[in-house]
């Protein structure tokens, strides 16, 4: 399969981030990229191509136009107000506050889009971001042309950033516009599968309501974990959504028996909705020796992932979201994808 890439990523590069008590280097890092790009190259996966550049038309119909424009002002608005270093949110409009109210100052407009301090800035962010957007629109339409599946290299990751939020290191929802994307081209149903740790609330929250867009969720349980106030199993969308939202929750330290269970349940759901293309939100977070989470799949387990996947026989679209395990993060990534091409 063909793999987008944008070299654009590395501007995204010396932020920190607030780690519960210290500031630290960011653990979403260019190197990340890099060797998941290294390891495609070295087993052969197929051709590295870089993306078109796309307009933005139909991220602003999974993102408030507002949000969007706010992304590249973010960086000029900081240095305007005497600042350096890496721009973080530290304040939001929590219950009690008025979210109504876009304030002016660039501090207060960081908290206003955003749910935690997650999503940083540095010089290089937006073009990062524009450019793994272009990344996953580039690869969607490989798929819409026919191809059996497609991976979108995306750095930044998406999943976690919503309508009018960023968050978690995400800022505009890759495999929201592609989902979106392929279903003003040609899929009437589009599913989504986010195997990341990490529950994918802003992919959620975009799609609730709707019943054109499935969205099915592994991830560590909320109660326990990131991203804490989204992801439980309760939630089955709204309205005409109802039923089209499953989040399968499961407890710190799942390794394989349970999580490969899971996945099965999942592939379950998304072949009952036969959809017409199939979106991989794909994190590899989900590895034992991850350093900020706690499931134990071993590297062995990522090809059996890529092979249940296969099993579906979809036309596919692998989104790069999380892993932090950088020395592994590309056998990881890499071994899904193959397992898919062997399935
Ligand atoms: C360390 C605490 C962890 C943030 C975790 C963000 C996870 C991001 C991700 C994505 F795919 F989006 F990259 N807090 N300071 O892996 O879900
Ligand atoms: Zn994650």
């Amino acid at each position: 399969m063909k793999t987008i890439f944008s070299p654009r990523h590395a501007g995204h590069a010396g932020n920190v981030e607030l780690d519960a008590n210290a500031i630290v280097p960011a653990y979403e890092k260019p190197a990340r990229a890099e060797i998941v790009r290294a390891r495609v190259e070295a087993v052969g996966l197929g051709p590295v191509l870089e993306p078109a550049v796309h307009d933005l038309a139909t991220a602003r119909k999974v993102h408030k136009p507002a949000y969007l424009d706010f992304l590249p002002t973010v960086c000029p608005e900081w240095e305007k107000a005497g600042r350096s270093g890496t721009a973080m949110p530290y304040v939001w409009p929590t219950r009690g506050l008025r979210g109504d109210v876009e304030p002016r100052s660039i501090e207060a407009r960081l908290g206003f889009y955003s749910f935690d301090c997650g999503a940083t800035f540095v010089g290089g962010t937006w073009d990062a971001i524009k450019s793994s957007h272009d990344v996953a629109l580039t690869a969607a339409g490989l798929v819409a042309a026919g191809e059996r599946a497609a991976f979108a290299l995306c750095r930044p990751p998406g999943h976690h950033a919503g309508s009018a939020f960023m968050g978690g290191y995400c800022y505009i929802n890759n495999a929201a516009v592609a989902a979106e994307w392929l279903r003003d081209n040609g899929a009437a149903r589009v599913s989504i599968l986010d195997v990341d740790y990490h529950h994918g609330n802003g992919t959620q929250e975009i799609f609730y309501a709707r019943a054109d867009v499935q969205v099915v969720s592994l991830h560590a349980d909320p109660l326990a974990e990131y991203p804490y106030f989204l992801g439980h199993a309760d939630e089955r969308g709204a309205g005409a959504g109802d039923g089209f939202n499953h989040n399968l929750p499961l407890p710190l330290g799942t390794a394989w028996a349970g999580w490969g269970a899971a996945l099965d349940t999942a592939c379950g759901l998304i072949a009952a909705q036969r959809p017409d293309a199939l979106v991989v939100s794909l994190g590899v977070d989900t590895f034992e020796r991850d350093p900020i989470s706690r499931f134990r799949l071993t590297s062995a387990d990522y090809p059996k992932i890529g092979r249940r996947i296969g099993r579906l026989a979809l036309p596919t679209l692998f989104v790069m979201e999380g892993g932090y395990a950088v020395e592994e993060i590309g056998v990881n990534a890499v071994g899904v994808l193959t397992g898919f091409e062997e399935g």
